[in-house]
Protein backbone atom coordinates (compact mmCIF):
# COMPACT_ATOMS: atom_id res chain seq x y z
CA UNK A 1 0.00 0.00 0.00
CA UNK A 2 1.14 2.67 -1.29
CA UNK A 3 -0.53 5.36 0.47
CA UNK A 4 -0.82 3.58 3.79
CA UNK A 5 -2.12 6.80 5.68
CA UNK A 6 -5.28 8.27 7.04
CA UNK A 7 -7.92 10.33 5.38
CA UNK A 8 -8.21 13.00 7.46
CA UNK A 9 -10.93 14.86 6.36
CA UNK A 10 -11.99 17.06 9.34
CA UNK A 11 -8.12 17.70 10.70
CA UNK A 12 -8.94 15.44 13.58
CA UNK A 13 -5.03 15.59 13.84
CA UNK A 14 -5.34 18.73 15.28
CA UNK A 15 -6.87 16.98 18.40
CA UNK A 16 -3.77 14.77 18.63
CA UNK A 17 -0.88 15.70 20.76
CA UNK A 18 2.94 15.81 19.22
CA UNK A 19 3.46 12.61 21.44
CA UNK A 20 0.41 10.77 19.91
CA UNK A 21 0.95 11.79 16.74
CA UNK A 22 4.80 10.56 16.84
CA UNK A 23 3.42 7.20 18.13
CA UNK A 24 1.58 6.58 15.73
CA UNK A 25 4.05 7.46 12.96
CA UNK A 26 6.55 4.53 15.04
CA UNK A 27 3.44 1.99 14.70
CA UNK A 28 2.47 3.20 11.21
CA UNK A 29 6.12 2.73 10.07
CA UNK A 30 6.41 -0.48 11.91
CA UNK A 31 3.47 -2.22 10.08
CA UNK A 32 3.88 -1.12 6.86
CA UNK A 33 7.35 -2.57 7.08
CA UNK A 34 6.62 -6.03 9.34
CA UNK A 35 3.04 -6.56 8.92
CA UNK A 36 2.06 -5.93 5.56
CA UNK A 37 4.72 -7.47 3.69
CA UNK A 38 3.51 -10.95 5.40
CA UNK A 39 0.55 -11.22 6.42
CA UNK A 40 -1.92 -11.99 3.50
CA UNK A 41 0.72 -14.81 3.22
CA UNK A 42 0.00 -15.83 6.62
CA UNK A 43 -3.19 -15.30 6.81
CA UNK A 44 -3.83 -17.86 3.58
CA UNK A 45 -1.59 -20.32 5.40
CA UNK A 46 -3.88 -19.86 8.38
CA UNK A 47 -0.70 -18.93 10.66
CA UNK A 48 0.08 -16.27 13.43
CA UNK A 49 3.23 -14.94 12.51
CA UNK A 50 4.61 -15.22 16.19
CA UNK A 51 7.91 -13.64 14.91
CA UNK A 52 5.77 -10.74 15.60
CA UNK A 53 5.97 -10.75 18.90
CA UNK A 54 8.68 -9.18 19.88
CA UNK A 55 8.32 -5.90 17.46
CA UNK A 56 5.01 -5.74 18.70
CA UNK A 57 6.21 -5.20 22.78
CA UNK A 58 9.29 -3.09 21.30
CA UNK A 59 6.82 -0.34 20.14
CA UNK A 60 5.07 -0.52 22.90
CA UNK A 61 1.85 -1.95 22.20
CA UNK A 62 1.27 -4.54 25.01
CA UNK A 63 -0.33 -2.73 27.59
CA UNK A 64 0.58 0.90 26.73
CA UNK A 65 -1.50 2.21 29.46
CA UNK A 66 -0.27 0.21 32.01
CA UNK A 67 2.54 2.47 34.64
CA UNK A 68 5.97 2.14 33.67
CA UNK A 69 7.12 0.74 37.43
CA UNK A 70 5.37 -2.55 36.14
CA UNK A 71 6.34 -2.83 32.49
CA UNK A 72 4.09 -0.49 30.68
CA UNK A 73 4.59 2.96 28.96
CA UNK A 74 2.03 4.85 31.08
CA UNK A 75 0.24 6.23 27.75
CA UNK A 76 -3.05 7.84 27.90
CA UNK A 77 -6.26 6.54 26.40
CA UNK A 78 -5.79 8.25 23.48
CA UNK A 79 -2.59 7.09 22.60
CA UNK A 80 -4.20 3.38 23.33
CA UNK A 81 -6.14 3.75 21.07
CA UNK A 82 -4.40 5.54 18.27
CA UNK A 83 -2.03 2.27 18.43
CA UNK A 84 -4.65 -0.25 17.67
CA UNK A 85 -6.12 2.37 14.93
CA UNK A 86 -2.27 1.43 13.10
CA UNK A 87 -2.13 -2.46 13.69
CA UNK A 88 -5.90 -2.88 12.34
CA UNK A 89 -4.71 -1.05 9.17
CA UNK A 90 -2.49 -4.28 9.04
CA UNK A 91 -4.72 -6.83 10.08
CA UNK A 92 -7.25 -7.51 12.78
CA UNK A 93 -5.51 -10.54 14.28
CA UNK A 94 -2.36 -8.41 14.90
CA UNK A 95 -4.49 -5.73 16.81
CA UNK A 96 -6.45 -8.65 18.56
CA UNK A 97 -3.16 -10.00 19.99
CA UNK A 98 -2.42 -6.51 21.40
CA UNK A 99 -5.58 -5.91 22.59
CA UNK A 100 -6.01 -9.41 24.30
CA UNK A 101 -2.51 -9.29 25.68
CA UNK A 102 -2.80 -5.76 26.84
CA UNK A 103 -6.71 -5.34 27.83
CA UNK A 104 -7.52 -8.61 28.83
CA UNK A 105 -4.72 -10.48 30.46
CA UNK A 106 -2.55 -7.27 31.48
CA UNK A 107 -5.32 -4.88 33.22
CA UNK A 108 -6.92 -7.78 35.26
CA UNK A 109 -3.58 -7.85 36.30
CA UNK A 110 -2.95 -4.43 37.07
CA UNK A 111 -6.52 -3.44 38.08
CA UNK A 112 -7.47 -6.67 40.32
CA UNK A 113 -4.09 -8.52 41.20
CA UNK A 114 -1.66 -8.19 44.18
CA UNK A 115 1.37 -6.88 44.37
CA UNK A 116 2.87 -9.93 43.70
CA UNK A 117 1.10 -11.24 41.21
CA UNK A 118 1.67 -7.37 39.16
CA UNK A 119 5.65 -7.54 39.60
CA UNK A 120 5.44 -11.45 38.79
CA UNK A 121 4.04 -11.13 35.44
CA UNK A 122 3.64 -7.57 34.30
CA UNK A 123 6.60 -6.81 33.18
CA UNK A 124 7.12 -10.22 31.32
CA UNK A 125 3.67 -9.38 29.49
CA UNK A 126 4.88 -5.90 28.42
CA UNK A 127 7.93 -7.72 27.10
CA UNK A 128 6.58 -10.30 24.92
CA UNK A 129 8.67 -12.67 27.24
CA UNK A 130 5.32 -14.10 28.57
CA UNK A 131 1.95 -13.99 26.33
CA UNK A 132 -1.40 -14.44 28.04
CA UNK A 133 -5.10 -15.16 26.91
CA UNK A 134 -8.31 -14.24 28.01
CA UNK A 135 -11.26 -17.06 28.93
CA UNK A 136 -14.54 -15.65 29.65
CA UNK A 137 -16.61 -17.55 26.66
CA UNK A 138 -17.75 -20.96 26.83
CA UNK A 139 -19.36 -23.32 24.32
CA UNK A 140 -22.38 -22.76 25.99
CA UNK A 141 -22.59 -19.15 27.07
CA UNK A 142 -21.26 -16.67 24.42
CA UNK A 143 -23.15 -13.65 24.83
CA UNK A 144 -24.77 -14.51 28.68
CA UNK A 145 -20.96 -15.21 30.45
CA UNK A 146 -23.42 -15.09 33.83
CA UNK A 147 -24.37 -18.78 33.33
CA UNK A 148 -20.50 -19.99 33.16
CA UNK A 149 -20.53 -23.46 34.22
CA UNK A 150 -16.51 -23.39 34.59
CA UNK A 151 -15.73 -23.37 38.80
CA UNK A 152 -13.14 -23.71 41.13
CA UNK A 153 -13.35 -25.47 44.27
CA UNK A 154 -11.60 -24.66 47.60
CA UNK A 155 -8.95 -27.54 48.45
CA UNK A 156 -6.12 -26.73 51.05
CA UNK A 157 -3.82 -24.27 49.58
CA UNK A 158 -4.76 -24.12 45.60
CA UNK A 159 -8.01 -24.43 44.04
CA UNK A 160 -9.56 -27.49 41.96
CA UNK A 161 -10.86 -26.09 38.59
CA UNK A 162 -12.96 -27.56 36.00
CA UNK A 163 -14.62 -27.07 32.54
CA UNK A 164 -13.88 -25.32 29.04
CA UNK A 165 -13.79 -22.25 27.60
CA UNK A 166 -14.46 -21.64 23.84
CA UNK A 167 -13.18 -19.22 21.29
CA UNK A 168 -10.14 -18.07 23.12
CA UNK A 169 -7.81 -15.84 21.41
CA UNK A 170 -3.75 -16.58 21.66
CA UNK A 171 -4.77 -19.62 23.34
CA UNK A 172 -2.82 -22.50 21.48
CA UNK A 173 0.25 -20.41 22.57
CA UNK A 174 -0.50 -18.11 25.56
CA UNK A 175 1.75 -19.06 28.61
CA UNK A 176 -0.73 -18.07 30.84
CA UNK A 177 -4.59 -17.85 30.68
CA UNK A 178 -6.67 -15.16 32.62
CA UNK A 179 -9.58 -17.05 33.45
CA UNK A 180 -12.71 -16.50 34.90
CA UNK A 181 -14.48 -19.22 36.91
CA UNK A 182 -18.00 -19.62 39.71
CA UNK A 183 -16.44 -20.58 43.29
CA UNK A 184 -18.35 -22.66 45.40
CA UNK A 185 -20.41 -19.71 46.15
CA UNK A 186 -21.45 -18.77 42.79
CA UNK A 187 -19.24 -15.84 42.34
CA UNK A 188 -17.35 -15.39 39.90
CA UNK A 189 -13.36 -14.99 40.17
CA UNK A 190 -10.51 -14.13 37.65
CA UNK A 191 -7.78 -17.05 37.79
CA UNK A 192 -4.05 -17.20 36.32
CA UNK A 193 -3.45 -20.51 34.86
CA UNK A 194 -0.10 -21.18 33.56
CA UNK A 195 0.43 -23.62 30.71
CA UNK A 196 1.88 -27.17 31.95
CA UNK A 197 -0.60 -27.39 35.23
CA UNK A 198 -1.27 -31.29 34.84
CA UNK A 199 -4.89 -31.12 33.12
CA UNK A 200 -4.58 -27.98 31.61
CA UNK A 201 -5.03 -27.91 27.56
CA UNK A 202 -5.25 -25.50 24.71
CA UNK A 203 -6.47 -27.07 21.37
CA UNK A 204 -6.32 -24.80 18.36
CA UNK A 205 -9.58 -23.86 16.33
CA UNK A 206 -9.43 -24.94 12.91
CA UNK A 207 -10.98 -24.12 9.60
CA UNK A 208 -11.81 -20.35 10.08
CA UNK A 209 -12.21 -17.92 7.25
CA UNK A 210 -11.89 -15.08 9.50
CA UNK A 211 -9.19 -13.73 11.83
CA UNK A 212 -7.05 -16.36 10.16
CA UNK A 213 -3.84 -14.82 11.11
CA UNK A 214 -4.59 -14.75 14.60
CA UNK A 215 -4.18 -18.12 16.60
CA UNK A 216 -7.61 -18.96 18.22
CA UNK A 217 -8.41 -22.39 20.39
CA UNK A 218 -10.46 -23.76 23.34
CA UNK A 219 -9.14 -23.67 26.96
CA UNK A 220 -10.00 -27.42 28.58
CA UNK A 221 -9.98 -28.03 32.77
CA UNK A 222 -9.57 -31.11 33.82
CA UNK A 223 -9.09 -31.29 38.10
CA UNK A 224 -6.59 -28.36 37.05
CA UNK A 225 -4.58 -27.57 40.49
CA UNK A 226 -4.23 -23.73 40.81
CA UNK A 227 -1.96 -22.24 43.76
CA UNK A 228 -4.06 -19.98 45.99
CA UNK A 229 -1.79 -17.01 45.21
CA UNK A 230 -3.14 -17.26 41.40
CA UNK A 231 -6.34 -15.90 42.35
CA UNK A 232 -6.82 -12.19 41.67
CA UNK A 233 -7.51 -11.39 45.03
CA UNK A 234 -9.90 -7.38 44.39
CA UNK A 235 -12.55 -8.47 42.35
CA UNK A 236 -15.58 -10.99 42.53
CA UNK A 237 -18.50 -10.89 39.94
CA UNK A 238 -19.24 -10.47 36.88
CA UNK A 239 -18.09 -6.73 36.82
CA UNK A 240 -14.59 -8.22 37.04
CA UNK A 241 -14.93 -9.51 33.33
CA UNK A 242 -16.68 -6.94 32.15
CA UNK A 243 -14.50 -4.26 33.57
CA UNK A 244 -11.95 -5.90 31.20
CA UNK A 245 -13.96 -5.76 28.28
CA UNK A 246 -14.41 -1.85 28.16
CA UNK A 247 -10.59 -2.02 27.84
CA UNK A 248 -10.37 -3.85 24.83
CA UNK A 249 -13.89 -2.71 23.24
CA UNK A 250 -12.76 1.00 23.46
CA UNK A 251 -9.60 -0.03 21.66
CA UNK A 252 -11.46 -2.02 19.15
CA UNK A 253 -13.13 1.28 18.20
CA UNK A 254 -10.28 2.76 17.61
CA UNK A 255 -8.89 -0.24 15.34
CA UNK A 256 -11.85 -0.81 13.15
CA UNK A 257 -11.14 2.76 12.19
CA UNK A 258 -7.60 1.72 10.90
CA UNK A 259 -9.26 -1.18 9.01
CA UNK A 260 -11.41 1.18 7.38
CA UNK A 261 -8.90 3.37 6.42
CA UNK A 262 -6.37 0.44 4.86
CA UNK A 263 -10.11 -0.17 2.74
CA UNK A 264 -10.83 3.39 1.68
CA UNK A 265 -7.11 4.13 0.50
CA UNK A 266 -7.16 0.66 -1.63
CA UNK A 267 -10.75 1.71 -2.98
CA UNK A 268 -10.10 5.20 -3.71
CA UNK A 269 -6.25 4.48 -5.66
CA UNK A 270 -7.87 1.63 -7.44
CA UNK A 271 -11.20 4.13 -8.71
CA UNK A 272 -8.68 6.62 -9.62
CA UNK A 273 -6.62 4.66 -11.61
CA UNK A 274 -8.72 1.57 -13.15
CA UNK A 275 -10.20 2.83 -16.48
CA UNK A 276 -13.55 1.91 -17.95
CA UNK A 277 -15.54 3.06 -20.47
CA UNK A 278 -12.84 5.60 -21.76
CA UNK A 279 -12.69 6.98 -17.81
CA UNK A 280 -11.22 6.54 -14.36
CA UNK A 281 -13.99 4.32 -12.40
CA UNK A 282 -13.53 7.34 -9.88
CA UNK A 283 -15.14 9.53 -12.36
CA UNK A 284 -19.04 7.63 -12.29
CA UNK A 285 -21.40 8.94 -9.63
CA UNK A 286 -21.59 5.80 -8.03
CA UNK A 287 -18.12 4.97 -7.43
CA UNK A 288 -18.16 8.22 -6.04
CA UNK A 289 -21.09 7.36 -3.69
CA UNK A 290 -19.25 4.94 -2.59
CA UNK A 291 -16.22 6.82 -1.82
CA UNK A 292 -17.96 10.22 -0.49
CA UNK A 293 -20.09 7.59 2.17
CA UNK A 294 -16.93 5.66 2.95
CA UNK A 295 -14.90 8.68 4.08
CA UNK A 296 -18.20 10.45 6.15
CA UNK A 297 -18.79 7.22 8.29
CA UNK A 298 -15.02 7.07 8.57
CA UNK A 299 -14.94 11.45 9.51
CA UNK A 300 -17.88 10.47 12.10
CA UNK A 301 -16.28 7.14 13.46
CA UNK A 302 -13.16 9.04 14.35
CA UNK A 303 -14.53 11.91 15.89
CA UNK A 304 -16.60 9.52 18.34
CA UNK A 305 -13.14 7.27 18.85
CA UNK A 306 -11.31 10.75 19.72
CA UNK A 307 -14.15 12.03 21.89
CA UNK A 308 -14.36 8.45 23.99
CA UNK A 309 -10.93 8.50 24.25
CA UNK A 310 -10.51 12.04 25.85
CA UNK A 311 -13.57 10.60 28.25
CA UNK A 312 -11.51 7.12 29.06
CA UNK A 313 -8.27 9.26 29.79
CA UNK A 314 -10.73 11.20 32.64
CA UNK A 315 -11.55 8.29 34.04
CA UNK A 316 -15.37 9.64 32.43
CA UNK A 317 -16.22 7.42 30.02
CA UNK A 318 -19.28 4.76 30.82
CA UNK A 319 -19.23 1.51 29.38
CA UNK A 320 -22.27 2.18 27.44
CA UNK A 321 -20.47 5.06 25.85
CA UNK A 322 -17.64 2.48 24.86
CA UNK A 323 -20.64 -0.04 23.58
CA UNK A 324 -21.86 2.59 21.20
CA UNK A 325 -18.55 3.19 19.82
CA UNK A 326 -17.63 -0.42 19.44
CA UNK A 327 -21.05 -1.07 17.95
CA UNK A 328 -20.45 1.57 15.20
CA UNK A 329 -17.39 1.54 14.05
CA UNK A 330 -17.44 -2.00 13.43
CA UNK A 331 -20.12 -1.81 11.45
CA UNK A 332 -19.21 1.04 9.66
CA UNK A 333 -15.89 -0.78 9.04
CA UNK A 334 -17.14 -4.07 8.19
CA UNK A 335 -19.36 -1.53 5.68
CA UNK A 336 -16.77 0.09 4.09
CA UNK A 337 -15.01 -3.19 3.34
CA UNK A 338 -17.38 -4.87 1.73
CA UNK A 339 -18.09 -1.89 -0.42
CA UNK A 340 -14.58 -1.27 -1.26
CA UNK A 341 -14.96 -4.81 -2.25
CA UNK A 342 -16.99 -4.13 -4.86
CA UNK A 343 -14.90 -0.78 -6.32
CA UNK A 344 -11.95 -3.40 -6.82
CA UNK A 345 -14.40 -5.38 -9.13
CA UNK A 346 -12.36 -9.19 -9.67
CA UNK A 347 -9.67 -8.03 -7.86
CA UNK A 348 -10.79 -7.44 -4.32
CA UNK A 349 -11.63 -11.21 -3.93
CA UNK A 350 -7.92 -11.75 -4.56
CA UNK A 351 -5.06 -11.72 -1.56
CA UNK A 352 -3.27 -8.81 -3.94
CA UNK A 353 -5.54 -6.72 -2.14
CA UNK A 354 -6.26 -6.02 1.53
CA UNK A 355 -10.06 -5.75 1.28
CA UNK A 356 -10.89 -9.08 1.38
CA UNK A 357 -9.12 -9.91 3.89
CA UNK A 358 -10.31 -7.17 6.25
CA UNK A 359 -13.81 -8.05 5.45
CA UNK A 360 -13.62 -11.31 6.31
CA UNK A 361 -11.21 -10.58 9.78
CA UNK A 362 -14.25 -7.81 10.47
CA UNK A 363 -16.99 -10.51 10.52
CA UNK A 364 -15.18 -11.75 14.07
CA UNK A 365 -14.76 -8.23 15.10
CA UNK A 366 -18.35 -7.64 14.90
CA UNK A 367 -19.04 -10.88 16.91
CA UNK A 368 -16.12 -10.75 19.57
CA UNK A 369 -16.13 -8.93 22.69
CA UNK A 370 -20.11 -8.58 22.45
CA UNK A 371 -22.13 -8.79 19.35
CA UNK A 372 -23.41 -6.10 17.31
CA UNK A 373 -26.89 -6.81 18.82
CA UNK A 374 -25.91 -7.06 22.31
CA UNK A 375 -24.11 -3.38 22.50
CA UNK A 376 -27.35 -2.27 20.78
CA UNK A 377 -29.78 -3.77 23.54
CA UNK A 378 -26.79 -2.08 26.23
CA UNK A 379 -27.23 1.49 24.71
CA UNK A 380 -31.14 0.76 24.23
CA UNK A 381 -31.30 -0.45 28.33
CA UNK A 382 -29.12 2.80 29.02
CA UNK A 383 -31.48 4.94 27.59
CA UNK A 384 -34.80 3.27 28.81
CA UNK A 385 -33.59 1.79 31.99
CA UNK A 386 -35.10 -1.47 30.73
CA UNK A 387 -33.27 -4.66 30.09
CA UNK A 388 -34.41 -6.56 27.12
CA UNK A 389 -31.65 -9.20 27.67
CA UNK A 390 -33.62 -11.40 29.00
P1 LIG B 1 -25.45 -7.46 34.59
O1 LIG B 1 -26.36 -7.97 35.65
O2 LIG B 1 -25.89 -6.35 33.70
O3 LIG B 1 -24.06 -7.04 35.23
C1 LIG B 1 -23.37 -7.87 36.15
C2 LIG B 1 -22.41 -6.98 36.93
O4 LIG B 1 -21.43 -6.45 36.02
C3 LIG B 1 -21.54 -5.00 36.01
N1 LIG B 1 -21.31 -4.59 34.61
C4 LIG B 1 -20.18 -4.03 34.22
N2 LIG B 1 -19.07 -3.68 34.89
C5 LIG B 1 -18.06 -3.13 34.18
N3 LIG B 1 -18.14 -2.95 32.86
C6 LIG B 1 -19.21 -3.29 32.13
N4 LIG B 1 -19.23 -3.12 30.81
C7 LIG B 1 -20.31 -3.87 32.81
N5 LIG B 1 -21.53 -4.34 32.44
C8 LIG B 1 -22.13 -4.77 33.55
C9 LIG B 1 -22.92 -4.69 36.52
O5 LIG B 1 -22.96 -3.40 37.06
C10 LIG B 1 -23.09 -5.77 37.55
O6 LIG B 1 -22.32 -5.40 38.70
P2 LIG B 1 -22.78 -5.79 40.16
O7 LIG B 1 -21.80 -5.14 41.06
O8 LIG B 1 -24.17 -5.26 40.28
O9 LIG B 1 -22.76 -7.29 40.23
O10 LIG B 1 -25.01 -8.70 33.74
P3 LIG B 1 -25.81 -9.61 32.72
O11 LIG B 1 -25.54 -11.02 33.08
O12 LIG B 1 -27.23 -9.15 32.62
O13 LIG B 1 -25.04 -9.33 31.34
C11 LIG B 1 -24.99 -8.12 30.73
C12 LIG B 1 -24.37 -8.25 29.30
C13 LIG B 1 -25.23 -9.08 28.39
C14 LIG B 1 -24.32 -6.82 28.76
C15 LIG B 1 -22.97 -8.82 29.40
O14 LIG B 1 -22.96 -10.08 29.84
C16 LIG B 1 -22.19 -8.75 28.10
O15 LIG B 1 -21.55 -7.75 27.82
N6 LIG B 1 -22.19 -9.85 27.26
C17 LIG B 1 -21.33 -9.94 26.11
C18 LIG B 1 -20.22 -10.90 26.41
C19 LIG B 1 -18.92 -10.51 25.78
O16 LIG B 1 -18.71 -9.37 25.38
N7 LIG B 1 -17.98 -11.44 25.72
C20 LIG B 1 -16.68 -11.14 25.23
C21 LIG B 1 -15.72 -12.25 25.54
S1 LIG B 1 -14.01 -11.79 25.40
C22 LIG B 1 -13.75 -11.60 23.78
O17 LIG B 1 -14.60 -11.66 22.95
C23 LIG B 1 -12.36 -11.35 23.43
S2 LIG B 1 -12.06 -11.17 21.74
C24 LIG B 1 -10.50 -10.63 21.93
C25 LIG B 1 -9.78 -10.26 20.71
O18 LIG B 1 -9.26 -11.17 20.01
O19 LIG B 1 -9.61 -9.02 20.48
P1 LIG C 1 -24.29 -16.31 21.03
O1 LIG C 1 -24.21 -15.65 22.35
O2 LIG C 1 -24.81 -17.69 20.95
O3 LIG C 1 -25.14 -15.38 20.06
C1 LIG C 1 -25.68 -15.82 18.82
C2 LIG C 1 -26.59 -14.72 18.27
O4 LIG C 1 -27.65 -14.48 19.19
C3 LIG C 1 -25.84 -13.40 18.12
O5 LIG C 1 -26.26 -12.74 16.94
C4 LIG C 1 -26.28 -12.60 19.34
O6 LIG C 1 -26.27 -11.19 19.12
C5 LIG C 1 -27.71 -13.11 19.52
N1 LIG C 1 -28.17 -12.95 20.91
C6 LIG C 1 -27.66 -13.51 22.03
N2 LIG C 1 -28.33 -13.11 23.12
C7 LIG C 1 -29.30 -12.25 22.68
C8 LIG C 1 -30.32 -11.48 23.31
N3 LIG C 1 -30.46 -11.46 24.64
N4 LIG C 1 -31.12 -10.72 22.54
C9 LIG C 1 -30.97 -10.69 21.19
N5 LIG C 1 -30.03 -11.40 20.52
C10 LIG C 1 -29.20 -12.17 21.27
N6 LIG C 1 -14.10 -14.99 24.01
C11 LIG C 1 -13.25 -14.93 25.06
O7 LIG C 1 -13.65 -15.12 26.20
N7 LIG C 1 -11.92 -14.70 24.86
C12 LIG C 1 -11.40 -14.51 23.63
O8 LIG C 1 -10.19 -14.28 23.49
C13 LIG C 1 -12.26 -14.58 22.50
N8 LIG C 1 -11.76 -14.48 21.24
C14 LIG C 1 -12.58 -14.70 20.17
C15 LIG C 1 -12.04 -14.80 18.89
C16 LIG C 1 -12.85 -15.09 17.80
C17 LIG C 1 -12.25 -15.23 16.44
C18 LIG C 1 -14.24 -15.23 17.98
C19 LIG C 1 -15.14 -15.51 16.82
C20 LIG C 1 -14.79 -15.15 19.24
C21 LIG C 1 -13.96 -14.89 20.35
N9 LIG C 1 -14.48 -14.89 21.66
C22 LIG C 1 -13.64 -14.81 22.74
C23 LIG C 1 -15.89 -15.21 21.88
C24 LIG C 1 -16.85 -14.08 21.60
O9 LIG C 1 -16.79 -13.11 22.60
C25 LIG C 1 -18.24 -14.68 21.45
O10 LIG C 1 -18.27 -15.36 20.22
C26 LIG C 1 -19.33 -13.63 21.52
O11 LIG C 1 -19.40 -13.04 22.79
C27 LIG C 1 -20.71 -14.19 21.13
O12 LIG C 1 -20.97 -15.39 21.78
P2 LIG C 1 -21.46 -16.69 20.93
O13 LIG C 1 -20.53 -16.86 19.80
O14 LIG C 1 -21.65 -17.79 21.88
O15 LIG C 1 -22.85 -16.25 20.31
Amino acid sequence: TDLFESPDYYLVDELLSDEHKLIRQSVRDWVKKEVSPIIENQAQKAEFPKQLIKGLADIGAFGPTVPVEYGGAGLDYTAYGIIMQELERGDSGIRSTASVQGSLVMYPIYAYGSEEQKHKYLPKLASGELMGCFGLTEPDHGSNPGGMITNIKDAGDHYILNGAKMWISNAPFADIAVVWAKDETGKVRGIIVERGMEGFSTPETHNKWSLRASATGELVFDNVKVPKENLLPNVAGLKGPLGCLNQARYGISWGAIGAAMDCYDTALRYAKERVQFGKPIAGFQLQQKKLAEMVTEITKAQLLAWRLGTLKSENRATAAQISMAKRNNVDMALHIAREARQILGGMGITGEYSIMRHMMNLESVITYEGTHDIHLLITGMDITGLDAFK
